[in-house]
Formats: structure tokens, sequence, C-alpha cells
């Protein structure tokens, strides 16, 4: 399978998305908060923050897994991106192992499909063009080896975020084309 048939960009709504697993921008806690995080425990239902609260927790850049309860999902897989602070406190790493620690995780547990949203892009202030360009990196990167997954989207919900997903996914493609 072609690269370009696996990995694309949408505008949507994550919780709607009828795929093996959603990846949810958390925070530390794993008990909720606002944006995709709050979409998603609203979608899913109480039971889902139930399961949650076992967890403990969850570091930055690392990432936890849970089922979907009322979600098309079967599973959240539940990150935290870094907060935005300038760009000089390893923020580029962090998001970059965020995404690797979700499609691994995916993997343990032979997901073939997952949509990811912009991890950081919201309350965390990370720069939108900058996070769009890691995240289809690493993304690319990684299915450069044998994968049980078989489909990733990426789930914009704006326009910034789609043109800048967008236009990062083109690049990266037509690059790998062009030195084939
Ligand atoms: N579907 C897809 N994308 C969405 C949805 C949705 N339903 N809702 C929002 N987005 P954010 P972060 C987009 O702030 O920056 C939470 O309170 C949104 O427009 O949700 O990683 C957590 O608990 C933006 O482009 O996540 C943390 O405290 C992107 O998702 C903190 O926010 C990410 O925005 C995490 O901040």
């Amino acid at each position: 399978m072609e690269i370009s048939d696996i990995i694309s960009v949408s505008m949507g709504d994550i919780v709607e998305q009828e795929v093996d697993a959603i990846v949810n921008a958390a925070n530390n806690s794993l008990l909720g908060g606002g944006g995709v995080d709050g979409a998603i425990h609203d979608a899913a239902g109480p039971e889902l923050l139930e399961e949650c609260r076992k967890l403990g927790g969850c570091p930055t850049g690392e990432a936890r897994i849970t089922k979907g309860y009322l979600l098309p999902a079967k599973w959240v897989i539940h990150t935290v991106g870094p907060v935005w602070n300038g760009g000089n406190s390893m923020e580029d790493q962090i998001l970059i192992s965020a995404y690797s620690n979700c499609l691994f995780l995916a993997e343990k547990h032979d997901i073939r499909s997952i949509a990811f949203p912009g991890i950081s892009i919201g309350a965390y202030g990370f720069p939108v063009d900058r996070a769009s360009v890691l995240a289809v990196r690493t993304i690319l990167e990684h299915m450069n080896r044998p994968s049980s997954l078989e489909e990733i989207r990426l789930i914009c919900f704006n326009d910034e975020a789609y043109k800048s997903y967008s236009y990062a996914l083109k690049a990266f493609v037509s690059e790998i084309y062009s030195t084939k």
C-alpha cells in the first residue's frame, strides 16, 4: 500500500470517526478537560472517566489506552502533548514522543485505523505550522516499518489547522515520491 493511501487529512469531529481508535489530547490527570478532551468524554459517557481514574494519570509525551464506550471507536488512546513555552523546553521532542507513543500503543493492540486531533495546537498553544510538520513527519517515519495500521486520519477542527496539516502532508509525500 502507498503511504498516500494510508494517511489523510480532513475536517471533522473526532468523536464521530468510525475507526478502531481515536486519540485524545488530554492533560496529565486524564480526568477530562476542555477542547477535544471534553468532547471525547461527553460523547463516550461517564464510564470513560471511571476507567481513566484507575490509570493514575499520564506523564507528558506518553500515552494510555482505554475503551471507547459510547463512541463509534472501540478504543481511546490518551496522550499528553507539550504546553508551548517558546520552543526551548523540549516541546518538539515531546510532541514527537506523543505521536510515536500513540502509534506504538495502537500496534500493541493490533489497531488498524486511528484518528488523531491536532495535539497541543489548542489550549496548549503549540504553533500550528510547526506542529503539523512534526506530526506528519513522525507518522511517515513510523510507517516505514511494518505496522498493524492501515489507516491514519488527521482530523482538523478549523480551517487554519486543515490548511496546515494538508500542506505538510502534501509536501512530505511529494518529497518521498520525488526521491523514489
Ligand atoms: N474534534 C477534533 N478536533 C477538535 C475537537 C473535536 N471534537 N475539539 C477541539 N478540537 P485542545 P491541546 C481541536 O485544546 O492543545 C484540554 O482541556 C482544537 O480546535 O483540545 O492539546 C485538555 O484537558 C485544536 O485544533 O488540546 C488539556 O488540558 C485541537 O483539537 C488541554 O486542553 C487541540 O486542542 C490540551 O490542549
